[in-house]
């Protein structure tokens, strides 16, 4: 039987490489984003049957509400749900940093995630479906300017296990991979967009690819069904921890 994902932040990234994975093994993919454009190839790709574009904003739940009431026959049971699209914005320490960053990060991160995996529990309850959560090691492990991205992390982190919890018997798997260093647009996103220093953080230092994740994503979705992933953690061997700071006097 053929199943449907719906992946959340598919014009770049993690989101666009597991539409490819997803589709290559055989999936029917809702693809969702602001770009349609990005979202187009991706249709033309490997047809309208296979992929299906909804263009919206995850912050307008209007949006994404009338994008759902669309769906074409073929794609309006949902079997998985990667909540995938998000942001960071800055890394300015929290005493200097722009509140409407903040913002942006939990409506994008937190809120939006939050209406859409409530808006699906029904049906995919209905499935034994699957939800996988993009959260990130920033959840997980503080460093400076993390802030208020870290704390969107945590949530989703929690958020995860709380499903989890609440899922009990139901047949539904939840799973949060937590990614570190990968390279992507999330740089030029967090930046503002500026691509020298996207570049200059990634240069030399081997990060995870897009593709790396869109694997583990496909791997987590692919498991038997009576197994369950909670979190997995993953970070290029090129990447791993600092210590404590200590401020003196
Ligand atoms: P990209 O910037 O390459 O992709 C982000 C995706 O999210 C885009 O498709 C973008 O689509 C979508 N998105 C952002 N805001 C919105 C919005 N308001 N409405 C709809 N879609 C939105 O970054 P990544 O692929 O790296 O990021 C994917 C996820 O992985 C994010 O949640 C990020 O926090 C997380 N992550 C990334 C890591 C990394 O090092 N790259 C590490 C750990 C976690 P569009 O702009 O077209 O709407
Ligand atoms: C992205 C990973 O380390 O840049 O979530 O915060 S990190």
């Amino acid at each position: 039987m053929t199943r449907t994902a719906l992946i959340t932040g598919a014009t770049s990234g993690f989101g666009a490489a597991a539409v490819h994975r997803f589709a290559q093994a055989g999936w029917r993919v809702i693809a969702t984003g602001r770009r349609a454009e990005r979202l187009q190839p991706l249709v033309d790709a490997y047809g309208p049957e296979r992929v299906h574009a909804a263009v919206f904003d995850v912050r307008d739940s209007a949006a994404m509400e009338a994008a759902l009431a669309a769906l074409p026959a073929g794609f309006a049971d949902i079997d998985l749900l990667v909540n995938n699209a998000g942001l960071a914005q800055g890394t300015a320490p929290a005493q200097s940093a722009s509140l409407e960053d903040w913002r942006t990060m939990i409506d994008t991160n937190v809120t939006a995630l939050v209406t859409l995996t409530h808006r699906l529990l029904p049906q995919l309850v209905a499935r034994k479906g699957a939800i996988i959560n993009i959260s990130s090691v920033a959840g997980v492990y503080p460093y400076p300017g993390g802030n208020a991205y870290g704390g969107t992390k945590a949530f989703v982190s929690q958020f995860s296990l709380g499903l989890r919890s609440d899922l009990h018997g139901s047949g539904v798997r939840v799973t949060t991979i937590e990614p570190g260093m990968a390279e992507t647009e999330f740089t030029v996103v967090r930046t503002h967009g500026d691509q020298a220093a996207s570049d200059k953080l990634y240069t030399g230092a081997n990060p995870m690819t897009a593709d790396d994740i869109a694997e583990q994503i496909f791997w987590v979705a692919s498991l038997p069904a009576h197994l369950n992933i909670n979190r997995l953690e993953v970070m290029p061997v090129s990447q791993s921890f600092a210590g404590f700071q200590v401020a003196r006097d």
